[in-house]
């Protein structure tokens, strides 16, 4: 009971006196003593990951879990009449990242430190996060998202480096927050932050002056880059985080011995998509400051700095003008031009230059010639970047292409967020899968009608939980016999939200008609929009609009719902994941990286409703066609029709009656009512004349599989066995995996990770 008088004494009063807020305080501060007592690893060698999102999502239930006190506090808490998943409630959750890039990075720490690797994260502070999502008039509202409280994860720390722009200079701030390594010890998470920002200056929504560095550098994450002040911002803070982390890691290595020369034999820089590019001149920058030859400096740096691509998207490949560099960071540009000039004396095709003919600069192309290592996320990805994206660079240097899939930690995406599952997998094959996530194929094995049915039930009382949650939170009442049919993600055109809206209508038509379908289906979205982003507010417009029509028609909604969630997350995605049936992932063939919703919702038990696209190819081909559901054009086929320019959306429209009924819809009398005539007009000309994402390509073979999947569930004990077998090949998908192979292949760390609880506990 050491725990129990602890967290006494740090409440100050009886633990039945004390309200959620007052625990989740005092469990805060238990965990970080205990944290700090779990030093860092020091081998010689560490892994910085530079990064300007991790979506680290709450933080108290992970710590418990990895520090191996969660059953004794919860059971505590219990005695005490308090119940922890409230206690959990009570804490914050910081918005430090958009989607998958920022959760995977999050991810990534989580197995570093449960690996005992030496690594860090470099980032920062926001303290108003992404945004707060509102919906208003069916339409999507930005608000700040404050989460600094009084007591946070933050430890502020006696570390400030001055950091130089054009027009001043800032001196930072670090803070830290502890990253527990599951039953091992504790990397941390650098965030810079400057003490002159002001959270005042915001204004109605998130508006505010974005020429006011001093006080708006670290306020909120991306601010709006639809202008220039914007775009400049963005330059500022990302020199901001790697000037601050390139200071950082030198004075680490100093301290431990390094001369400087021998730099890469202490550190090693993965640099998360191009955000962090610029730490690439800053090193050599700072380098030659400290006396290292330039040409050294490049050497060193080349051999320091390795870059992970996250898109093939060209309008998310960062190219930043020259003059905005110059205003910006004056220092860097000459550096920058001498790297461009190196490349262009060696190679003459123009396409592999640094400074392009329009004078701006290819944050990815500095990385590719300038880093070691390259790598995609997932097979498919690595595949389109050597042979088609980045073929150019991949033709100049092969080697330093590689392909690590995507993962995810077991530890928040199962044990954490499913508990009835994570004690149901316990109990068929013990807890070993806890350590080794491939101990989950012995699943396979209970393929008997009792342990089926034991599924289906876990599934049932999770649907029944996220009921409940949306009704408290949102006010809307669920059907938990209904099919759950989930969609949550970044609200992107090429992720498709808008086909899925699309079959919806065509589901409410029907129904109108008189089809009903034989189980009721919820169809839930969850998905915010970048603020500047016309198109993809229009397509929440019009989920919400649908969610509105078919859920107060009293003819359809028994049968059919829509739920858009508001200010989707990471904790809403804690409650959603583990109730979902039918996982959309149905992204355009070629253009989702990885995508790491999809291996969340496997290990949870849902079937892929998928295009062949990032992960989702891999995920087919560990489960078999028998348990997925796979359409759509090949991505061969897509990347074709883009070279040949001869999709033309309206050809499927016309051939279509079921399309064509559904797109008009878009602009019909009863949307119309409800809607925003503007913003509808808008989707449905975008969708007809142009559909750059190819919707309509693919929406015929979408129904056809929809439909399928929805037949097949009827069968419940074949659907309970697509679940088993899901969830038992999902052991790929551990980020433990995927760090292992960072490691082996480009980190190589040498051997100072694998720390068992035994030896950390025989310290
Ligand atoms: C960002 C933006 C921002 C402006 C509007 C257009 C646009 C389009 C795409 C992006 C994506 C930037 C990089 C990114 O977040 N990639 C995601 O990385 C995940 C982790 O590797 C991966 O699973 C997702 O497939 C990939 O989209």
């Amino acid at each position: 009971m050491r725990l129990a008088e602890e967290l006494k004494r740090q409440c100050g009063k009886e633990i039945s006196k004390c309200d959620n807020h007052e625990l989740y305080e005092a469990l805060l501060a238990l965990v970080q003593q205990e944290a700090v007592k779990r030093e860092s690893n020091e081998g010689k060698k560490k892994i910085y990951y530079i990064s300007a999102e991790f979506l680290i999502g709450k933080l108290l239930s992970n710590n418990l879990i990895n520090l191996g006190w969660y059953d004794e506090v919860r059971d505590i808490l219990k005695t005490n009449g308090k119940d922890i998943t409230e206690v959990e409630e009570a804490e914050p959750e910081p918005s430090l990242g958009n989607g998958g890039l920022g959760r995977l990075a999050a991810c990534f720490l989580d197995s570093m430190a449960g690996l005992g690797l030496n690594g860090a994260g470099i980032g920062l502070n926001y303290h108003l996060g992404l945004f707060k999502q509102e919906f208003a008039d069916q339409l999507q509202k930005e608000a700040p998202n404050p989460w600094i409280e009084e007591k946070s994860w933050l430890i502020r720390r006696e570390v400030s480096y001055p950091v130089k722009f054009g027009s001043m200079t800032v001196h930072s701030r670090l803070y830290d927050i502890a990253v527990t390594g599951y039953r091992n010890r504790t990397d941390w998470l650098h965030l810079f932050d400057v003490e002159s920002v002001d959270e005042g200056i915001v204004g109605s929504g998130i508006s505010f002056d974005k020429q006011d560095i001093a006080k708006n550098l670290t306020l909120f994450l991306y601010p709006d880059d639809s202008d220039e002040a914007g775009r400049k911002l963005r330059i500022y803070q990302q020199y901001f985080m790697v000037s601050n982390g390139a200071q950082l890691i030198l004075d680490e290595c100093v301290k431990k011995g390094c001369t400087l020369h021998d730099l890469p034999d202490y550190a090693v820089i993965q640099i998360n998509d191009t955000h962090p590019s610029m730490v690439i001149p800053e090193l050599i920058r700072l380098l030659a400051e400290r006396g290292i030859d330039f040409d050294e400096a490049v050497e060193i740096v080349k051999k320091t700095c390795a870059y992970t691509n996250h898109t093939i998207l060209a309008e998310a490949l960062e190219k930043w003008p020259v003059s905005y560099l110059k205003e910006v960071v004056p220092q860097l540009l000459p550096i920058i031009e001498i790297l461009d000039d190196r490349i262009r004396r060696k190679y003459s095709d123009e396409s592999v230059a640094i400074i392009d003919r329009n004078d701006r600069v290819h944050m990815a192309h500095m990385d590719i010639h300038y880093g070691f290592s390259v790598n995609g996320v997932a097979y498919l990805h690595t595949e389109i970047l050597k042979n088609t994206e980045l073929k150019n660079f991949y033709d100049l240097y092969p080697d330093k292409f590689n392909n690590k899939t995507n993962g995810i930690t077991f530890r928040r995406w199962l044990l954490h967020c499913n508990h009835p599952l994570a004690d149901y997998i316990t109990r068929k094959i013990g807890s070993g899968y806890k350590q080794d996530v491939e101990e989950l194929l012995k699943l396979g094995a209970f393929h008997d009608e009792a342990s089926l049915k034991e599924l289906l039930e876990i599934k049932h009382q999770n649907k029944l939980a996220l009921k409940h949650y949306l009704l408290e939170t949102q006010g809307i009442e669920i059907n938990e016999n209904s099919i759950f049919d989930i969609q949550i993600k970044r609200l992107h055109e090429y992720k498709r939200q808008q086909m899925n809206a699309l079959y919806v209508i065509h589901k409410y038509l029907e129904i109108k008609k008189g089809k009903v379908p034989s189980t009721p289906i919820t169809v839930i979205f969850g998905a915010k929009a970048a603020p500047a982003y016309v198109i993809a507010k229009d397509i929440i417009h019009l989920i919400l609009c649908l969610e509105k029509l078919v859920n107060n028609d009293p003819e359809v909604s028994p049968y059919l719902h829509v739920v858009m969630v508001e200010n989707y997350n990471v904790t809403k995605a804690e409650k959603l994941i583990p109730a979902c049936d039918i996982s959309q992932q149905i992204s355009l063939a070629s253009k989702e990286a990885s995508g790491t919703g999809n291996m969340k919702f496997m290990l949870n038990g849902a079937v892929t409703l998928g295009t062949m696209d990032g992960a989702n190819v891999e995920i087919a081909e560990l489960v078999g066609k028998e348990n997925i559901y796979i359409f759509g054009e090949s991505s061969e086929t897509v990347i074709d029709h883009y070279e040949k320019a001869d999709y033309v959306s309206k050809d499927y429209y016309e051939k279509n009656e079921d399309i064509k009924e559904a797109v008009d819809f878009i602009t019909g009398k009863e949307l119309l009512a409800l809607g925003c005539e503007e913003n509808l007009v808008r989707l449905h000309d975008e969708l007809l004349n142009k559909d750059w994402f190819m919707t309509l390509l693919d929406y015929e073979s979408y129904a056809k599989a929809r439909e399928q999947a929805y037949k097949d569930y009827e069968d419940r004990m074949e659907w309970a066995k697509k679940m088993l077998v899901n969830i038992s090949k999902a052991g790929f998908f551990s980020s433990d995996r995927t760090i292992r192979e960072y490691d082996r292949d480009i980190w190589k760390l040498g051997g100072n990770s694998q720390e068992s609880e035994e030896t950390l506990e025989s310290k």
